[in-house]
């Protein structure tokens, strides 16, 4: 335990996390409700992912304009941002002047980790530890432990015996990372991975990329922001444009297209992915057919695209065929945005070394053993990715009702409802838990929405002497049954994913997000609150 500080002290709410949902939960709590509220968080600024992700080249996929908070209609009219896609260092100033405009720190309790938290049915109160001595208790705990935080380490032999630096993509150093005359290894090829290896292969004398899966990546088209668009579309329809990514089903204002590519000529499809590969970004998918997400042979020509462009951009023939995504439909991992991430395989200084077909035996003091080559580096960088959704819950020792464990009860899997409350928690909030679109979204857009609802519900059961709110069992079921069914309808079971705990070994595979949207979603929320809270039980 950290020595120093030793305070016991009740607040109306302890929330976990100084990130987009912790921030935006206190000044709602704090400033709406009036409620007294403390934010513990393990860092020592606000940001949460975006206070650890400093990997070089690390920014958003959802646009600028729609990556934000909402709720200050000023806030919205005054900050700028510069780039097409957020960047990680951009997003960091957003926040800091989020938490300062709105006077958020004087809540907030840094370099702080919550260590447990127990439901106390006898003064239905949460008991909060900290590793700083803190023993705090509240009536509401919220949780706002970001989905993708627990960095995943693999196990891998010998690399305690790695005599170079090593780091990971989602706890990076904050003064940053010099590759300069450096030979260095990354294994990863995901969301992580593709950002950070065009920016390092510029820095590094070399950079050997790991890859286990490819991948298929569209072509972002990052640049500046389009300060017309911003200034004459976006800004005087703000109200307009949310409201449509509010109810959209990825929560981005854009339009899906209503053509089948099943329906098109051969050549209408290519004249509509060429459209969707210029345009860049997720519009690829979004704007081309809509039954790409949902029919294989429909997947299979978006698919056969991707793998034409990786031929014609990557020179090298063998490295165009171990980068050809053959083994999963397009979508069915998170779908990727890249800059020069093909390209840069055409550079001299770069080397692409398939782990799948010969997996790495060791590290060495001096690099990566694979099955058949030895490779010297003096660094590697693991974007290995995380153990997401559940992971960071189970950091915390978490006791609900009769002191059950949150990680006993989620032994199988997360068992939420509506990834906001889970049977046997009364009182305890999840800020986009399992179960919610979450990060099959723009999250920012989520975040706000379960906000929105957690604010109302506690202002609902002041209003009506409600001292206890906790998910009925039976909805639990229903709910986690519906998750299951709406994600077997999609192409995300064909894969080997994250979101299905794949990348976790001895994780039970259960698909943990709702793949139904975030409008679809919202309704259901909205009609749950119409019937008087349905599916809660609710108790004086
Ligand atoms: O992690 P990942 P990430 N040996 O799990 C490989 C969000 N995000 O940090 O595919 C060898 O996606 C693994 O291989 P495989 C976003 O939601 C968003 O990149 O499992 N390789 C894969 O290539 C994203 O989905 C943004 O076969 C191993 C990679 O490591 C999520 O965060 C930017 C391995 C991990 O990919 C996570 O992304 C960044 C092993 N033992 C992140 N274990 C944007 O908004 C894993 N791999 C743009």
């Amino acid at each position: 335990m950290k020595s120093g500080r030793t305070t016991t002290q009740e607040f109306d709410a302890v929330v976990i996390g100084a990130g987009f949902g912790g921030l935006g939960m206190l000044r709602k709590l704090r400033d709406e409700l009036g409620m007294s509220v403390r934010i513990y968080e393990t860092g020592d600024g606000v940001g949460g992912t975006w206070h650890w992700n400093r990997y070089p080249g690390a920014r958003c996929d959802s646009e600028s304009y729609i990556y934000c908070f909402t709720f200050s209609k000023e806030l919205l009219q005054d900050w700028n941002w510069s780039g097409k896609y957020p960047e990680q260092p951009e997003i960091l100033s957003y926040l800091n002047h989020v938490a300062d405009r709105f006077d958020l720190r004087r809540n907030i309790q840094f370099d702080t980790k919550v260590v447990s938290s127990r439901y106390v049915e006898e003064t239905n109160r949460w008991e909060v530890e900290t590793d700083t001595g803190d023993r705090v208790t509240a009536k509401f705990f919220i949780t706002w432990i970001g989905c993708i935080s627990t960095s995943n380490v693999p196990t891998m032999n010998g690399l305690e015996s790695f005599e170079g630096e090593w780091h990971h993509t989602g706890d990076w150093p904050h003064d940053g990372v010099d590759f300069a005359g450096k030979r260095v290894g990354i294994i990863g090829t995901g969301s992580s991975g593709i950002q950070a290896i065009p920016v390092i292969a510029e820095q590094a004398r070399s950079l050997t990329v790991f890859q286990r899966t490819p991948q298929y990546t569209i072509p972002a088209r990052h640049g500046t922001i389009d300060r017309k668009f911003l200034e004459e579309e976006v800004k005087p329809n703000y109200e307009k444009i949310l409201e449509k990514a509010r109810w959209s089903k990825s929560g981005n204002a854009v339009n899906f297209s209503e053509r089948l590519a099943l329906n098109a000529t051969a050549e209408e499809r290519k004249e509509a992915y060429e459209a969707g590969w210029t345009e860049g970004g997720h519009k690829f998918l979004w704007g081309s057919f809509k039954d790409i997400g949902k029919d294989r042979r429909a997947n299979d020509t978006a698919a056969e695209f991707i793998r034409a462009k990786i031929r014609e951009i990557v020179k090298d023939p063998e490295t165009a065929e171990k980068l050809l995504p053959t083994d999963h439909p397009l979508g069915s991992k998170r779908a990727l945005i890249d800059t020069d991430y093909f390209e840069t395989y055409n550079r001299e200084n770069v080397e692409l070394v398939d782990i799948r077909h010969s997996p790495i035996q060791t590290i060495t003091p001096s690099g990566i053993r694979t099955e058949d080559s030895e490779f010297e580096l003096d660094m590697i960088v693991f974007a290995t990715g995380f153990d997401a959704m559940t992971g960071s819950f189970f950091k915390i020792d978490i006791r609900g009702r009769n002191n059950l464990s949150l990680k006993d009860k989620w032994s199988e899997g997360p068992k939420t409802y509506l990834g906001l409350q889970v049977a046997g928690f009364p009182n305890m909030f999840m800020i986009t838990g399992p179960g919610s679109p979450s990060v099959l979204s723009n999250m920012t857009v989520s975040i706000e929405q379960h906000q929105e609802f957690i604010s109302d519900f506690l202002d609902y059961m002041r209003a009506n002497d409600i001292e206890v709110a906790e998910a009925d069992p039976n909805s639990e079921i229903e709910w986690v049954s519906h998750v299951n069914k709406v994600a077997e309808s999609t192409m995300y079971m064909l894969a080997d994913s994250w979101y299905l705990g794949a990348n976790i070994p001895g994780k039970p595979r259960v698909f943990m997000p709702y793949a139904g949207g975030v409008g679809t979603y919202r309704e259901k929320c909205n009609e749950i609150v119409d019937k008087g809270y349905e599916g809660f039980i609710l108790r004086a």
